[in-house]
């Protein structure tokens, strides 16, 4: 959904709702506020400890906040379905350990749905709604557990703590700016057919990031952000990450820590993954960044992968294993392996560029031999096209700034089993003993 849709449909809800008849709907007993039909067009006070509960399709309207709850500690708020927490301004602005559940509606007309601080608790029930016309949910951090719909005009989630966030099966985040933004140690899980949509970052969270996309999950990116943009950490794909104008995965400055990325889905961007370079005056992210790709990462720049400083890694694995653009690993030693299982893992004469660093490292994993290695051309400038029989289909690899190459399990000097055009002999003076009959196996283009 657009979400200048969700705008509309909010608002006519809001206006049809404005001109219900007001009747004191909430009452209070001891610490416990229970609203049962009707609507209540004062905003509801809790008490430190105590509850809120809305059930038998209540609704809530606050001439400000429809739950004003700004300094009171401890409140747990309960929303059954078809009941409706809608205020002016928020719908529900709590404090410390609150924990909200809801199976209805929980609106903020003119700011946040849910504003709240430390160790909070939300829970979105199947077919209930957050809907805001600035924030969805800001807080300190704590666990958004979604079922349901999570929309926002600004942030879907928004805080600069620790979240875990669980976007269920059939779920769904909007959002016109960053659909779930966290800081350290956050945990994000994408199940089932969930679904996170942002003008902005999909994804942005900070050092040590925990992120697993399932298949059939979608995070996307619709127009000015990345599908994830995080420092460090882990991110396991088995859906869509995507990125219209930015990048796929984009990984900021961290603290030396880097991060790791399972594929298995598809990744894509102007940069399928990208790494800050401290170009444009954001700090460089100089980390290690390992991925294995058995699924595809597609840049629409024409790269797929840009790693950045650090001893990076790419592995493709699998018949499905697919890069679309070219691949950077720059400064550090390297390493690109090619698992023995791949199908048409690129087009040819796609390039990896080693960059920097004099033990960059290309692997030919499993089962390869040399003699897989059939044929190969290499400019005097280092740029060697070198094309892999595969048993199922041949592929055609361009190479740059390599050091080292590793023919299952040994390990060669690149320039050895890939000697420069000119002078011809002198690379293959150079041969161990035991490759010379093997080197026999390859022949060299004219
Ligand atoms: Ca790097
Ligand atoms: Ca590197
Ligand atoms: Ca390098
Ligand atoms: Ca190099």
């Amino acid at each position: 959904m657009n979400i200048k849709t969700v705008l509309l449909s909010g608002a006519a809800l809001g206006a049809v709702f404005a001109a219900a008849p007001a009747s004191a709907a909430c009452v209070a007993s001891g610490a416990d506020i229970a609203c049962t039909g009707g609507t209540e067009t004062n905003s509801v006070v809790p008490t430190a400890g105590g509850t809120v509960t809305v059930t038998n399709s209540a609704v809530i309207t606050g001439a400000g906040d429809a739950i004003l709850g700004d300094g009171v500690e401890d409140v747990d708020v309960t929303v059954s379905s078809g009941s409706i927490v809608r205020g002016a301004t928020r719908g529900i602005d709590g404090a410390s350990d609150w924990t909200v559940t809801n199976s209805g509606t929980i609106e903020g007309l003119g700011s946040d749905a849910i504003r709240g601080e430390a160790r909070m608790t939300v829970t979105n029930g199947v077919g209930a709604t957050i809907w805001a016309d600035d924030d969805a949910i800001q807080f300190d951090g704590g666990v958004v557990d979604n079922a349901g719909d999570i929309i926002a005009l600004d942030k879907g989630i928004t805080t600069d703590g620790t979240v875990e966030v669980y976007v269920r099966d059939g779920a769904r985040i909007l959002s016109g700016n960053e659909a779930i933004e966290a800081g350290d140690n956050s945990v994000v899980r994408v199940e089932g057919s969930g679904y996170v949509e942002a003008v902005e970052d999909a994804i942005q969270l900070g050092r040590f990031a925990d992120v697993v996309v399932d298949a059939g999950a979608q995070v996307v990116s619709t127009d000015i952000g990345d599908g994830m943009d995080l420092d460090s950490g882990s991110v396991v794909n088995r859906g869509l990450v995507s990125a219209v104008i930015e990048d796929g995965i984009d990984f900021d400055a961290d603290g030396g820590e880097g991060a790791t990325i399972r594929n298995e889905g598809v990744i894509q961007g102007f940069t399928g993954v990208n790494v800050e370079r401290g170009l444009a005056g954001d700090p460089a992210n100089t980390s290690a960044q390992v991925i294995a790709n058995l699924g595809l990462i597609s840049g629409t720049s024409g790269i797929a992968i840009d790693l950045g400083e650090g001893d990076d890694g790419l592995i493709l694995e699998g018949a499905a294993a697919r890069m679309e653009g070219d691949s950077f690993f720059r400064e550090g030693d390297d390493r690109l392996v090619l698992m023995d299982d791949l199908a048409a893992p690129f087009a040819d004469g796609t390039l990896f560029d080693g960059g920097a660093g004099t033990a960059d490292t290309v692997a030919f994993d499993g089962a390869w031999t040399l003699a897989d290695l059939t044929e190969f051309t290499t400019t005097a400038r280092g740029l060697t096209t070198l094309t892999v029989l595969t048993g199922t289909a041949d592929f055609t690899i361009a190479l740059a700034g390599w050091e080292i190459v590793e023919v299952g399990g040994a390990a060669y000097a690149f320039d050895e089993i890939f000697p420069a055009d000119v002078p011809l002999p002198a690379g293959a003076l150079l041969l161990p003993m035991g490759l010379l009959a093997l080197a026999g196996l390859r022949r060299k283009r004219g």
